[in-house]
């Protein structure tokens, strides 16, 4: 008789990869040590802009440990080309050559000139600041505005333009409907520059075998199988097959280690010319110039309506700063933001264009959410000033705007088809759960009162794209990988199961959502599944992790290799049972016979037959093993309603958020206290981007915000407890009805901030305000609407 089992999917049970985090025992790059080790330091660029003159290491190879010191041009020689971007977006997009140790001049702060080689650590560092590079300083440009105009400084001579593409994405008849508009709002809206910052900086380790040509190299990276492609291919010519990639324990990445970063590429050159392991580690203020940055982008936003504020066109214009280079998807990351200028509204008309500026900084690339904030936060702003243009509240100007619910793909004036949603339930969800008609009662009474400290209340009913993707739409959008994903499942003759997955995760959970899917799959333990990642040689196939694709591409190609490991069991238990496939039901791991419960097989019972081989029908292989890829049909689009409210002291400008509610609806749940957890950090980080972080340089281009010290990084005691919940709304895109959850807050809560902000400032006239909402930018703009000095 079946038994019925405990079922995983959809319970919050805790992650299995918790215990070792928490007691100090996973082991990270900078935990590993290998025998005849040794230590690199980079030596980098004070200068934004300078060409390198002069180049003197002899005090610095005369000290104690020093073995080597390395050039830019010393080093040339082992690259087969620079470090690649993997998204030139345009036929005619301009690419700069980014080697990994500059050559000849540098074009920001921060980027590496050279290499230095020491038997410690400490050795490695002095060693560095011994080295003598002399500079010629040339003229910066910083200002993304600046930058994009005829005749301002070139970041790069050769290219003879600081534009790098432009790219323009239109649909409707969007010049007819903008004119014949009765309303049209136009909104210009700035992005400040984020510095990524994941608990562990980057790192990496390389152990050459030089007899055999072979190099194993940990990397503190969420794309250990891009990075091994992308090194092998062009960078270091290296054959693909002799580089093995290992993302050991990665302290999160947060986007900002999905790249090909030119302290990887030094490291192996540096252990390929040594022969001996050699090892890297940033320092937090390297990071903060060498690892890549965020968002910087300026949006001119318009929406055409009717008289009661109708939607009828969307028009989007963007600059977008690159930075100095293009790093792996730098063009692209305004292009995964570019189908969603409407947001989750109906429109009949819709324009988006971008282009991208080259400046003295150091380059931007993805940053949780990547392109989606930016997009998000557009729509969501000018919903609101819409509806005060037309004589709507928030609510009221959504509700009209929604596209209603459904459950099957349906196609959008961007171009794309949504693949299922219901707007209207998550915003009047969200509502009940903030208790948005006492919220205003609140906010009406400080107002009459005229109190100091008034109260806003914001909403950002955001939409966003993920679960990358779609190979051929990749493709036809110039990226140059695939999609896809893949899993391997192997049920041991104990009945223990091993699965690969090609996902990377650091911080996300997989291996306690994928046991949950394994074990339900198979009617097996939680405990009983094994989850490996992030190692080429253990589960080659694979596209990590990024772009909230984990479990709506890696996760589904897991659920299929076990459905095609269940159909291979069915044929065996048959056998077995001596019965016709088609006799059996399968529940929870056991096939029984129809009509004859008590006649069964469990899967670790078939799994033994299959690993013994002693009586499989014919035709069959032995043991019980499937691979599948999975390569999506379309993106996953999970949406919801977020509620920021927030006092602002009118006195002093301070903005403090009291209270936030976040109704997700990330389709099937698999592990909800992992999509708890996901919202919590993802609606941190927005927020950080409402009121507090700002990447600032001065006119030289030096970083000015270098250290935690003076980049405001929030903590748990700026934040309020969120309040969370969902809805459902399977996804079409695949079998198990999933979409991703690792962005969305990110995505969702720096409108949901800005409007609760905006809303409390607004009898006072303000309608705008630059991100981040700092106290000295509201205390600036109450003054100048007082008429007091700014
Ligand atoms: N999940 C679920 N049910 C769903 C959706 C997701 O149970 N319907 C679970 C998944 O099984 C997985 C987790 O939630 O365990 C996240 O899944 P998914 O949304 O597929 O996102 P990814 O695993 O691909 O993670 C990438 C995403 C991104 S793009 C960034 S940036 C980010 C993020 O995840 N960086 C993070 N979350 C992070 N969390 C941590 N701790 N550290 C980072 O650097």
């Amino acid at each position: 008789m079946a038994q019925v089992k405990e079922r995983y999917v959809g319970g919050g049970v805790l992650r299995k990869e918790d215990p070792e985090l928490i007691t100090g025992q996973a082991r990270y790059i900078d935990d590993m040590t290998l025998p005849g080790m040794v230590w690199m330091s980079v030596v980098r660029s004070p200068f934004a802009h300078a060409r390198i003159t002069g180049f003197d290491a002899d005090a610095a190879r005369a000290m104690p440990g020093v073995l080597a010191v390395w050039s830019g041009e010393d080093l040339a020689s082992e690259w087969i080309g620079g470090l690649p971007c993997a998204w030139p977006v345009t036929e005619d997009i301009k690419i700069p050559t980014h080697w990994p140790v500059a050559k000849d001049a540098v074009h920001h702060a921060g980027e590496a000139v050279a290499v230095v080689v020491a038997e410690t650590r400490e050795q490695a560092r002095d060693a560095a600041e011994a080295v003598n590079v002399d500079y010629e300083p040339l003229p910066v440009v910083l200002d993304m505005e600046e930058a994009a105009r005829d005749g301002a400084p070139l970041v790069h001579d050769d290219l003879g333009t600081n534009r790098c593409y432009t790219w323009t994405l239109s649909n409707g008849e969007v010049d007819r409907v903008f004119s014949e508009a009765p309303v049209v709002v136009k909104e210009r809206y700035y992005h400040p520059r984020l510095i990524p910052n994941a608990i562990e900086p980057r790192g990496v380790l390389v152990q050459p075998a030089p007899a055999q040509g072979e190099y194993t190299i940990w990397s503190a990276t969420q794309i250990p199988h891009i990075l091994r492609v992308t090194l092998a291919a062009f960078v270091l010519g290296i054959p693909e097959s002799k580089l093995r990639i290992i993302a050991p324990e990665v302290g999160g990445g947060f986007g900002s280690k999905l790249n090909v970063y030119a302290e990887e590429a030094a490291t192996v050159a540096v252990a390929k010319r040594l022969g001996r392991p050699v090892k890297w580690i940033e320092d937090r203020s390297e990071a903060y110039m060498a690892t890549i940055h965020g968002r910087d982008v300026i949006q001119d936003v318009e929406l055409a309506a009717t008289e009661e504020g109708k939607l009828l066109g969307v028009r989007a214009a963007l600059l977008v700063d690159m930075g100095a280079y293009l790093q792996l998807v730098t063009p692209g990351i305004p292009i995964l933001g570019a189908f969603l200028y409407m947001g989750v509204y109906d429109a009949e008309a819709y324009h988006f264009e971008c282009t991208g500026v080259f400046t003295n900084k150091t380059p931007t690339d993805a940053y949780r959410g990547a392109g989606r904030p930016e997009a998000t936060y557009a729509i969501e702003r000018a919903i609101d000033a819409l509806g005060r243009k037309v004589g709507k509240d928030a609510v009221e100007i959504r509700r009209l705007n929604f596209l209603p619910a459904f459950s099957e793909a349906r196609a959008v004036v961007s171009g794309l088809s949504f693949d299922s949603g219901d707007y209207d339930g998550t915003l009047t969800r969200a509502l009940e759960l903030a208790g948005y008609e006492d919220l205003r009662k609140d906010q009406a009474e400080r107002r009459e009162r005229g109190d100091a400290v008034q109260l806003g209340i914001g909403l950002s009913t955001y939409i966003e794209m993920c679960g990358l993707a779609p190979s051929q739409v990749l493709g036809s959008l110039r990226y140059a990988a695939g999609g896809w994903d893949a899993a391997t499942v192997r049920v041991l003759p104990t009945g223990k199961v091993v699965v690969s997955t090609g996902t990377s995760p650091h911080g996300q959970g997989h291996v306690t959502s994928w046991s949950q899917i394994v074990a339900d799959a198979f009617g097996v333990g939680f405990e009983d599944v094994e989850v490996l990642h992030g190692d080429t040689a253990i589960a080659p196939l694979g596209m990590d992790t990024y772009g909230s694709r984990s479990l709506s591409v890696g996760g589904v190609a897991l659920h299929h290799a076990t459905q095609k490991i269940v159909e291979k069991s069915r044929t065996i238990a048959a056998h077995m049972l001596e019965v016709a496939p088609e006799d059996l039901d399968y529940e929870s791991g056991t096939f029984t016979v129809k009509g004859a419960p008590d006649k069964a097989k469990t899967i670790p019972e078939i799994a033994f037959a299959a690993w013994t081989a002693h009586a499989l029908p014919p035709g069959t292989e032995p043991m019980l093993e499937a691979t599948q890829v999975f390569d999506p049909p379309n993106f996953t689009f999970p949406s919801g309603a977020h509620v920021a409210v927030v006092e602002v002291d009118t006195e002093t400008g301070d903005v403090r958020v009291v209270s936030y509610v976040a109704v997700d609806d990330c389709g099937t749940v698999i592990n909800p206290m992992i999509v708890e957890g996901q919202v919590h950090g993802g609606v941190a980080q927005g927020i950080a981007e409402a009121l507090y972080e700002e990447a600032a340089y001065d006119e030289n281009g030096t970083l000015l915000t270098s250290s935690m010290a003076n980049y405001a990084v929030p903590s748990a005691a700026e934040l309020p407890s969120f309040r969370l919940d969902r809805t459902e709304t399977p996804s079409s895109t695949n079998e198990m009805g999933v979409k991703g959850i690792g962005e969305a807050g990110t995505i969702a809560a720096p409108p949901a901030v800005m409007n609760a902000v905006i809303d409390a400032l607004s009898p006072f006239g303000i309608t705008d305000l630059g991100m981040p909402a700092t106290p000295e930018r509201v205390w600036r703009a109450l003054q100048e609407t007082k008429g007091g000095a700014p």
